[in-house]
């Protein structure tokens, strides 16, 4: 009989319903409910991507089809897939709480997004860490980072070429790429958190295997804080390209993100898309990996090496 190991996938997670936007958005804002304009603006934005995000779909499509991946390379494992989300239910503590009841005694964790910082991966292995050192539950191996995964890399690269061939002849001759994560605050640089990095590695990687010629870093989705983000933002990024080298196409690639959700259907294709839209410049984003067996197999590898690495 095959041992069984708990494979818990984590991610940020998305309101199942406009009713579930307030509480989401309160544990985002740790505990502070969200001022009645604040939560218009949200709503607001998740109906102009249709009403709510496809993110919790997709999340679970990724779990499930990365926990099948690693069974059909597996012969002597059976992975057993759990989600745990940083911000809604399921969450990371419920997760290892019920592969506890469900008798796993080890598992391994990947968090669904490529770059490591204090304010992301850390806390997410943090919070299931501590969970299961409180209940005694498995023993976890947790995946850090994978932004420099060779199939993860080589899906963009791919992604890049592709785009280039629906461009005008101008375009392609003249064209910016936009490499992009979610901002955080600046504070985290001064105990040097390795996530800038990490993006910029991603980035030259990328770009060096797509043949791109022209390519900066730019940061999205600042939160809506007093404190200094970490820029410049994709947006004012873009205008002062415009006025600098006044390129014909811009190509976003918010690597730092997997799936069509929220920060890319609206902060990238509608937000920047009103930019070039102003500047007259053409919008190109490649398609986000979502569930793609490529990228799901980028996954499997990182999950096994990390396996293999821990002995
Ligand atoms: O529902 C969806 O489709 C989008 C889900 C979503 C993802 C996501 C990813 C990241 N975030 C990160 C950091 C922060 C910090 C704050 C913050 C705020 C929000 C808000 C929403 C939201 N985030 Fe998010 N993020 C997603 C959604 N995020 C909604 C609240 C409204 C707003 O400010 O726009 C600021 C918190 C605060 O107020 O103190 C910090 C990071 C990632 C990428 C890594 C990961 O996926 O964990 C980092 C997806």
């Amino acid at each position: 009989m095959k041992k069984k190991m708990g494979l818990l996938v984590m991610a940020y997670g998305t309101p199942r319903s406009v009713e579930e936007i307030e509480p989401y958005y309160t544990h985002i804002r740790k505990g502070r409910r969200p001022s009645k304009e604040a939560l218009d603006d949200l709503i607001d934005r998740y109906r102009q991507i249709g009403g709510i995000s496809p993110l919790a779909r997709i999340t679970t499509e990724q779990a499930h089809e990365l926990k099948n991946e690693l069974n059909r390379r597996s012969k002597d494992v059976e992975f057993v897939v759990y989600e745990g989300l940083k911000h809604i239910d399921p969450f990371i503590e419920d997760a290892v709480l019920q592969m506890k009841k469900d008798g796993i005694e080890e598992a391994v964790s990947i968090v669904l997004a490529p770059h490591y910082s204090t304010f992301s991966v850390k806390s997410y292995n943090g919070r299931a860490a501590e969970e299961s050192e409180m209940i005694q539950g498995p023993s976890i191996t947790s995946v850090e980072s994978w932004y420099n995964d060779p199939k993860f890399v080589s899906f963009w690269a791919d992604g890049i070429k592709k785009v280039r061939e629906q461009m005008s002849e101008e375009e392609k001759q003249n064209h910016c790429v936009i490499f992009s994560a979610h901002s955080l605050p600046e504070k985290i640089l001064a105990d040097g958190d390795p996530y800038p990095k990490q993006l910029q590695e991603t980035a030259d990687l990328i770009a060096k295997e797509a043949g791109v010629e022209n390519y900066e870093i730019g940061w999205q989705s600042e939160g809506n804080t007093p404190d200094p983000w970490i820029g410049p933002d994709v947006q004012d990024l873009t205008r002062d390209l415009h006025n600098e080298k006044n390129y014909a196409a811009y190509v976003y690639c918010p690597v730092g993100f997997v799936a069509d959700h929220l920060e890319v259907l609206f902060d990238n294709d509608y937000e920047c898309k009103v930019v070039t839209d102003e500047i007259g410049a053409g919008y190109y984003r490649p398609q986000m990996p979502n569930a793609e067996p490529f990228f799901i197999e980028a996954l499997a590898d990182v999950v096994e090496r990390t396996l293999s690495a821990a002995g």
